[in-house]
């Protein structure tokens, strides 16, 4: 089990992670590319990322579109982990 974001540190996420939005117990962002090779290479850059943290996102595409939404099944809610890989894909962009 894993331990869910406390108040704080859930209250510091706008500042830490301006272009992701609390939904629930889910942190997303939307992305938008230039098209569909753009935005599947992208998810390919954030599949090796989540492969090496075991922590994997929920997500879609549609052609150059792609919907990110993390949560930590194991907490059963947002965790560090969450934080973590939204920072790292976040890096990805920089
Ligand atoms: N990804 C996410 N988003 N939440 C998890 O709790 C999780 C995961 N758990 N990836 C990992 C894999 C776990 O199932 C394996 C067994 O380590």
């Amino acid at each position: 089990m894993v331990e869910k974001l406390g108040k704080d540190a859930r209250a510091a996420l706008q500042d830490k992670l301006p272009d992701w939005r609390l939904d629930g117990e889910h942190l997303k962002r939307d992305f938008t590319f230039a098209d569909f090779v753009e935005a599947f290479g992208f998810m390919a850059r954030v599949a090796l990322l989540a492969e090496r943290a075991d922590h994997h996102p929920e997500w879609s595409n549609v052609y150059n579109k792609v919907e990110i939404a993390l949560t930590t099944h194991d907490a059963k809610g947002l965790s560090a982990r969450d934080v973590k890989l939204a920072t790292e894909i976040d890096a990805l962009l920089a």
